[in-house]
């Protein structure tokens, strides 16, 4: 059984800040709003507060593109609200930890400002600049191929020097160069920064992009008839990795401070060991996108791709039981800042079956081995924006960018519908609408029209009626979590069984630890099934958690309901 770790045991609470409280007045969030709500967090049984980048920035990709990693976005407030967000944290038993953006900068941080300057810049090399190529024509074109996240190519032309710069986002957030130490010391200083200050980790933004494959060779050509090719196999996991890792660890280590790195690409265990195994002193543990990207299609993001229950409990299985057998651990999340809603996109937002789905949801996730990550808004059941609303409300830059590429492309008038409705269902703009604080104007987060429109459903759905509704979904997360307390050693440490792989319906799975043993089972379907309880598990049990609130006798069949989500403890 894997070895004991605070950050094993703790529940984290994502905030984003632009979207979770208003305090003064001008339609964003800041930090007084989330110092105003640290009993709601503390209620919820989390143990860790995640916050989004709150750095100074332009704010091209929300605070994803950093000006100053040592100070905080004016909107936002002021060191001093930092620290007093720490200490209210401290103070009632939480730890805080800040992302880390540092696979790239703004543009309109100091180091790039002089490295685009001049060639001469002692900043020049923080970045990465390589020499146009000649295309057929003998025109110029970028050094390669290579795509940017957020489209187009992932390199920018610097006029004055004859240069470009790579960017794997979008073009105000330049790569850093990895390969510099002194990149590598400037980053180390950061951390240090913020942790002599009271921070107790780090979630490290885009961490396996920053070993780039230094020939930059052309990425493979998937899409014909795109311009530009992913080529996440030359800057992803790539051969500096863990050494540059290792490096940030180290300090990690000293300070026992908690850390989670964002993983994207391979979806590859064998991968992701070499960063999270215990003696590899990388990073606590990272995300991974497999369940997040099981929708999506294999040309592209934004079309859709149908997916089997079966589907879920392979990647579920796969990493489970991979992590326990190889010494790792798992980072737990069904939604961030940049996913849709999860009641909508894996269950039912429908209003016959949302509070059920959305608990039901809770469950599948946070009985699992790993350290669950809820997202604001998540613990109230949340859903997608409404399907009424056009690309006038999207807000992120990668839907915006994204919607008027396929406007440019000529695409027909049939093809635009279904990417529109794809769009729709997993843009980052889903997570990113206003907390529902309440029924009042504006759903309580702010006294005038937020930077972003607040979901109409707000009068129904918020946290001022859960938190006086003992079977609300904000409860049933809590319950949750305390089963995860209370039976630490089964739903923490113990091991992971999934049970009837093949049912398309249910999904259930064991959780062991010695002699003891829990049964989680989970309808992902509309319809009522009946569920035969497979061999081993039929013993008498106790329920430990139900989300229709009513004890059904652990019997051979079971007729599960619709979302229905029960737990066993089984003699
Ligand atoms: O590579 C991916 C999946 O295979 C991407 O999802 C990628 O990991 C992701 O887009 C990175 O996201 C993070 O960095 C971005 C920022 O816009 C996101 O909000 C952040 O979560 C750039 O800093």
């Amino acid at each position: 059984s894997p070895k004991r770790a605070w950050w094993k045991e703790s529940n984290v609470y994502q905030i984003y800040p632009a979207s979770f409280k208003d305090s003064n007045g001008d339609g964003v969030g800041d930090i007084p709003g989330i110092i105003s709500k640290l009993d709601y967090i503390k209620n919820i049984g989390v143990d860790v507060v995640w916050l989004c980048p709150c750095y100074k920035s332009p704010q091209v990709d929300m605070g994803y593109d950093i000006s100053d990693y040592r100070d905080i976005y004016e909107k936002y407030g002021t060191m001093s609200d930092i620290d007093e967000l720490i200490s209210g944290l401290h103070k009632r038993g939480l730890k805080f930890v800040m992302d880390l953006v540092v696979n790239h900068t703004s543009d309109q941080h100091e180091w790039f400002k002089s490295a685009i300057s001049s060639k001469e810049s002692p900043y020049r090399n923080f970045y990465i600049w390589k020499k146009p190529k000649a295309g057929p024509n003998g025109e110029r074109v970028p050094p390669n191929n290579w795509v940017s996240h957020f489209g187009g190519s992932a390199w920018e032309y610097d006029e004055k020097s004859n240069e470009y710069y790579l960017h794997l986002f979008a073009k105000e957030q330049p790569d850093l160069n990895w390969e510099n130490p002194k990149v590598r010391a400037e980053v180390h200083d950061i951390i240090r920064f913020w942790l002599d200050r009271g921070v107790d980790g780090f979630r490290l933004d885009a961490i396996n992009f920053i070993s780039k494959n230094l020939d930059f060779p052309d990425a493979p050509v998937t899409i014909p008839s795109a311009k530009f090719q992913d080529a996440t196999i030359h800057y992803a996991n790539g051969p500096r990795l863990h050494e540059f890792l290792r490096g940030m660890g180290k300090i990690l280590r000293e300070y026992d401070a908690f850390s989670v790195g964002e993983m994207g690409a391979f979806n590859d265990p064998n991968e992701v060991i070499k960063v999270v195994a215990e003696d590899r002193e990388e990073l606590n543990m990272i995300f991974q996108f497999e369940i997040v990207t099981m929708d999506h299609s294999s040309v592209g993001k934004y079309l859709p791709r149908k997916w089997k229950l079966s589907e879920l409990k392979r990647i579920v299985n796969k990493w489970e039981t991979y992590m326990y057998e190889h010494h790792g651990w798992n980072a737990l999340y069904l939604e961030n800042h940049d996913q849709g809603r999860s009641v909508s996109r894996f269950a039912s937002d429908k209003p016959e079956f949302r509070m059920y789905a959305a608990k039901m949801l809770a469950t599948f996730l946070g009985l699992q081995s790993g350290t669950v990550f809820v997202y604001e808004g998540q613990e109230l059941g949340m859903a997608n924006m409404p399907k009424t609303w056009g690309i006038d409300k999207l807000k992120d830059l990668e839907s915006i960018n994204f919607y008027n590429e396929i406007l440019e492309s000529g695409a027909s008038e049939e093809i635009l519908q279904v990417v529109m409705g794809d769009l729709q269902k997993k843009c980052r703009d889903n997570s990113r609408t206003p907390m529902q604080w309440d029924s009042t104007a504006f759903a309580g987060f702010s006294t005038v029209q937020p930077w972003m429109d607040v979901i109409d459903d707000y009068k129904e759905w918020n946290a001022a009626s859960q938190v006086e509704d003992p079977f609300s979904v904000y409860y049933y997360w809590r319950s949750i979590f305390d089963l995860r307390r209370g039976y630490k050693d089964i739903f923490v440490y113990g091991s992971f069984t999934l049970v009837n792989p093949a049912d398309e319906q249910i999904l259930a799975y064991a959780r062991r630890y010695e002699d003891r043993l829990a049964l989680v089972i989970t309808s992902f379907s509309e319809k009522e099934s009946l569920w035969t309880l497979p061999e081993d598990y039929t013993k008498p049990g106790k329920v430990l958690s139900s989300n229709y609130g009513d004890v059904q006798i652990l019997k051979p069949v079971i007729t599960i309901r619709p979302f229905e989500a029960i737990v066993y403890l089984l003699d």
